[in-house]
């Protein structure tokens, strides 16, 4: 696979001024984002890489609505509600700045992540929210300060506003250079058949949010330190193995860096553990099917779910075998997905 270096249609090509709509995907970082050194901002402290998938689109419109107090905000219809509902009006509010527009808006989101597919539905999530919010609100960003703003709503969105494989680059320092520093672009990837298979395990909401997880882990992880560090070093091997499509050495590194990154959290004071039983479940058998010759790598995020990377030849198999595994589970394959963009009146 060549990675496709689309950039996002531009919000002033399309769409009626006040009104637009936009969908992006999941990503699944493949080095981890894990830790900020600016909370306000969203700066990292390492730099990530991550593949945006092909399933689970967030389709959002947003439309202004002048004279409105306040703004209206729906997930697949249901009012939002606490924290999720906080950061999109705060994300609404550094646009209207940026825009030097008033007006409350109407944010209408679909999501179709299934629940609990630990699919960090805010990468999607925002990355939407910043194209469609950009176009409603006459901003005209360029990918890279699309891609700035998307951060501004959830770190791992600034990924989600490219197709494939996408750096985030930390950048270093605090304010406004700072901000302008930090933001993804595309990775060139040699011929790579690459397939997510993403096995569902537990449906159950996390008992503590990624955001909370990675304070925590940062203040108080002996491991931390370690980890960012050598996380710098499997960033270089990564874009070697991607540049020359070696899909082993792509998933031995990924592996590794997620490994890496929960021993940080069970390092943590107190522990924070997001893998269960069924995730060990998952990783003896992607360790059996390494064992009989199919190559497949393992990566977790802030969850019990496990991502399987492997080829796409392979894919249907590695999927029937984490379904054999976990029973009770449930396992989608993903390819490399497009970048964020804008939809036409029609709504493709
Ligand atoms: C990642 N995760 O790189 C890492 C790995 C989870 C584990 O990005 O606080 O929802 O909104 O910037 O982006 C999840 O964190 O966090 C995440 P915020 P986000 O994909």
């Amino acid at each position: 696979m060549r990675s496709e270096h689309a950039t996002p249609v531009r919000p002033q090509e399309q769409g009626s001024a006040g009104s637009a709509a936009a969908v992006a995907h999941p990503n699944i970082a493949l080095i981890k984002y894990w830790g900020k050194r600016d909370e306000q901002l969203i700066l990292p402290r390492t730099d990530s890489l991550s593949m945006t998938l092909d399933i689970f689109p967030t389709t959002t419109r947003v439309r202004l609505a002048p004279g409105a107090s306040n703004d209206d905000v729906t997930f697949n219809g249901v009012p939002a509600t606490g924290e999720a509902h906080r950061r999109v009006i705060a994300f609404l509010e550094l646009v209207r700045e940026r825009a030097g527009l008033p007006h409350r808006a109407v944010v209408e989101t679909e999501n179709t992540v299934p629940t609990g597919a630990g699919l960090a539905s805010s990468a999607s999530g925002f990355a939407a929210l910043a194209v469609a919010a950009a176009g409603a609100y006459g901003l005209d960003p360029d990918a890279t300060a699309l891609s700035r703003l998307a951060r501004r709503g959830s770190g791992s969105a600034s990924r989600s506003v490219f197709a494939g494989f996408a750096v985030w680059h930390a950048g270093r320092g605090t304010g406004t250079d700072a901000d302008l520093c930090s933001y993804a672009e595309p990775v060139p990837v040699a011929d790579l058949d690459p397939a997510l298979v993403v096995a569902v395990v537990n449906a159950g909401p996390k008992a503590v949010s990624s955001r909370e997880a990675m304070r925590r882990t940062v203040d108080t992880s002996p491991l931390y330190g370690a980890w960012a560090d050598s996380s710098g070093d499997d960033l270089a091997e990564m874009r070697t193995a991607l540049r020359l499509g070696d899909l082993d050495a792509v998933g031995e590194i990924a592996e590794r860096n997620a490994f890496g990154m929960h021993a940080t959290m069970l390092a943590a004071r107190p522990a924070v553990r997001y893998l269960s039983s069924a995730t060990l479940t998952v990783l003896d058998r992607v360790l059996q099917l390494r064992r009989d010759g199919v190559p497949a790598y393992a990566t977790m995020d802030a969850g019990p779910n496990v991502k399987v990377l492997c080829h796409r030849a392979d894919a249907d198999r590695v999927a029937e075998a984490v379904r054999r595994a976990v029973p009770d589970g449930a396992a989608h394959v993903a390819g490399p997905g497009p970048g964020a963009r804008l939809l036409n009146e029609d709504g493709r």
